[in-house]
């Protein structure tokens, strides 16, 4: 089943998909015909990130103790640094990178792609591959953080441990070649590491210290490790608590939910009911900048001339589809 063949496989069902897809080059649709086997899911242990990870969180807990000496400069800096990277991985590898959902010009893509090495959430090839394989496998063996293993596992746990081998199996046979085909993502997945050090740790500890003589403690713990890690649990929330708490207005017979709370920390992409709904849709979202900075971005971009070809799903489709497959919890329709 790909996208080129405008038909998407749900719950049982096929629902033409033809003005919806229109032009899309992702494989994001999903594949109802593959079903978990029936065995306990391998878990080994990483412990190198294990204790990283618990590093990480101690670290933002000594940055939240720190707060009190920071100064405001410092802690309107932090508030940026938290929103480019948001961006970075909701406007940049999310919107943009795994589906496809508008097109960004050269200059907007690099600012995207330094962005999202700010948040180091591996690279963008990285993050698309592993989330297009989460939209087209959702809530089986081979989706990377599939929530059916749970809150935990699907929040953080995943990265605690070895993949579950039918994720790389059925990853291997995902359509990446935009991807490859991008000069921007293939640069920043060769110079990975260095982006992260500079741009994840250095920028946001050193301007605060340069330009307003913070000190490097506080530029360290505040900017760096708690805005960090809060932009993670944000991140990982939509895997998380997006597929378990909230109304499902647009599909009954999937988990993902939408969940206003993650939409505001998530930088508007909580509305995930819809999201796996219409996967292309820009604005993730039937309520365009509504707790939704990400598509207020993506519409200053397209004003600018930095973006263009927004994907948006039709009124009229939103609410046949209500009608035929939701839990009529939206009354907006
Ligand atoms: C992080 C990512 O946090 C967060 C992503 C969240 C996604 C959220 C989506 C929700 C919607 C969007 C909302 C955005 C909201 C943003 C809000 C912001 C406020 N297909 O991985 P390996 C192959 S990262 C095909 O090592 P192991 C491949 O050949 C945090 N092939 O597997 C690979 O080699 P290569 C920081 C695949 O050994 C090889 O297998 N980073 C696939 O099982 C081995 O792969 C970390 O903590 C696939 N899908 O290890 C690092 N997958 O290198 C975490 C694998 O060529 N990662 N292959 O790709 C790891 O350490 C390891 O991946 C592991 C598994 C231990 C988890
Ligand atoms: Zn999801
Ligand atoms: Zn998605």
């Amino acid at each position: 089943m790909t996208v080129g063949e405008t038909r998407i496989h749900h719950a049982g069902k096929q629902l033409n998909g033809d003005a919806m897809v229109e032009n899309s080059t992702v494989d994001d649709v999903f594949d109802d015909t593959y079903k978990a086997k029936a065995q306990k899911p391998p878990r080994i242990l990483v412990w190198r990130n294990i204790i990283l990870m618990s590093a990480l969180h101690f670290g933002a807990l000594y940055g939240l103790v720190l707060i009190p000496s920071a100064s405001n400069s410092t802690l309107a800096w932090t508030a940026v640094c938290y929103l480019l990277s948001a961006l970075g991985v909701t406007a940049g590898a999310h919107r943009l990178w795994s589906h496809r959902s508008y097109k960004a010009s050269f200059p907007l893509r690099v600012f995207l792609a330094l962005a999202n090495s700010m948040a180091f959430q591996n690279d963008i090839y990285e993050w698309a591959r592993d989330h297009r394989v989460h939209h087209k496998y959702s809530e089986t063996d081979a989706d990377p953080h599939n929530a059916m293993r749970g809150f935990f596992f699907s929040h953080i746990g995943w990265l605690l441990v070895r993949k579950h081998p039918d994720v790389i199996e059925k990853g291997q046979k995902m359509e990446l070649s935009d991807l490859k085909a991008d000069e921007v993502v293939m640069f920043q997945r060769r110079h990975y590491k260095l982006c992260v050090v500079i741009l994840c740790f250095l920028v946001p500890m050193l301007v605060p210290w340069y330009f307003w003589g913070e000190s490097l403690l506080v530029g360290y713990f505040v900017p760096g490790l708690l805005r960090y890690a809060v932009v993670l649990n944000a991140t990982w929330l939509v895997n998380s608590a997006a597929h378990i708490w909230g109304n499902r207005p647009y599909d009954m017979t999937i988990n993902p939910r939408e969940n206003p709370f993650v939409a505001f920390s998530a930088v508007g992409e909580g509305f995930h009911n819809y999201h796996h709904t219409f996967p292309f849709d820009y604005a993730t979202s039937e309520f365009g900048c509504k707790l939704n900075v990400t598509t207020a971005f993506i519409d200053l971009m397209c004003f600018m001339g930095l973006a263009k070809d927004c994907k948006r799903v039709s009124k009229e489709m939103i609410i046949a589809r209500m009608k035929r497959t939701g839990d009529s919890s939206n009354k907006s329709g």
